[in-house]
């Protein structure tokens, strides 16, 4: 590839939790690269999600919401990807959710206050603001508390603005040779994907604090019968008292989880997905080193 005058740059997303970091990822890649759901913690991992405009290549890293709560040691691994995320990044995209501003938000506003020149404002959710003055208002109580080289007001879920966005990332994208190929669009795995795939039907299936001390492990994706693909999970849970609400009474709640993600796996691979999931439970799994290895997290 022809690499003069070509950009790349890798752009952190970080904001509290739920403020539409993974949604946002997703609209700008164009494809599900990461799960959403309206719970807050859905991100755990860092993931990439790549574009490539012109002679520019942006690589964006979408990360768990930052939080306050760090008793589990998954929490702290989340909280530890965040600060390797802005350390690795040539920019950063501090989203903020337009309807209000937190003490969450300030404090990650002070992790970024030595990155003003490389950070840009996000504010999103607009959609939900009822008028146009409520907007520019946010967004002047945005600029005076935290010092940024831009102020973007979006909708993501709705893609508004989405291209001033880019354009504002671009024109700060640091010059230098593409980092991957131009039809790579995730760092993941299809294993992991699918796994993400039946998590987040799980969380929107699943009230209260189940979520948060559920895994979900693909063991196998292969050739089944009748030209169908199959794939067996495992949904990990961290007390038996949890099995009874995810399986659900007559098996309903799994089930329709089952069918959720079958659907959308088979927009995926392109195929008849065979989708086989086990419940089981290990205990403590969120708060044991070992086990977060065990599940395929990084510790690093
Ligand atoms: N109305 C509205 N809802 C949005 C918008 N962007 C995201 N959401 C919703 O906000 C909720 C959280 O979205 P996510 O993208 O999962 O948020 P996140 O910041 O990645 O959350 P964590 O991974 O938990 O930190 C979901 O229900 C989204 O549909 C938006 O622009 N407008
Ligand atoms: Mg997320």
């Amino acid at each position: 590839m022809e690499n003069t005058g070509s950009k790349c740059g890798y752009v952190a997303i970080v904001g509290r939790p739920n403020v539409g970091k993974s949604t946002l990822i997703n609209a700008l890649v164009g494809e599900k690269v990461s799960i959403v759901s309206h719970k807050a913690h859905t991100t755990r991992h860092r993931t990439l999600g790549i574009i490539n405009r012109d002679a520019c290549q942006a690589v964006f890293i979408d990360t768990p919401g930052l939080q306050r709560d760090k008793k589990r040691a998954l929490h702290r691994l989340m909280a530890r990807s965040v600060g390797q995320a802005i350390a690795d990044a040539d920019l950063v995209l501090m989203m903020l959710d337009a309807a209000r501003i937190t003490d969450e938000d300030r404090r990650l506003g002070r992790m970024l206050a030595d990155r003003a020149d490389d950070t840009i404002v996000v504010l999103n959710k607009i959609d939900l603001l009822g008028r146009r003055t409520v907007a520019l208002e946010r967004l002047k109580v945005a600029s005076e508390t935290f010092p940024a080289a831009a102020y973007v007001p979006i909708s993501a879920r709705k893609g508004d603005n989405l291209a001033a966005l880019v354009d504002e990332i671009v024109a700060r994208l640091p010059s230098g040779p593409w980092l991957y190929p131009s039809t790579m669009t995730t760092d993941k795995d299809l294993g992991f994907r699918i796994a993400e795939v039946i998590r987040e039907k799980l969380l929107s299936a699943l009230h209260e604090e189940i979520p948060y001390g559920l895994a979900v492990e693909v063991e196998h994706v292969g050739q089944g019968s009748d030209d169908q693909t199959a794939v067996h999970a495992l949904i990990w849970l961290e007390r038996d008292s949890h099995k009874a609400i995810v399986i659900g009474k007559q098996g309903r709640v799994l089930k329709a989880v089952g069918r959720a993600a079958r659907l959308e796996l088979n927009d995926m691979l392109d195929a008849r997905v065979h989708l086989e999931l086990w419940v089981k439970v290990r205990q403590g799994w969120s708060n044991s080193e070992r086990e977060l290895k065990k599940l395929g997290f990084e510790i690093s």
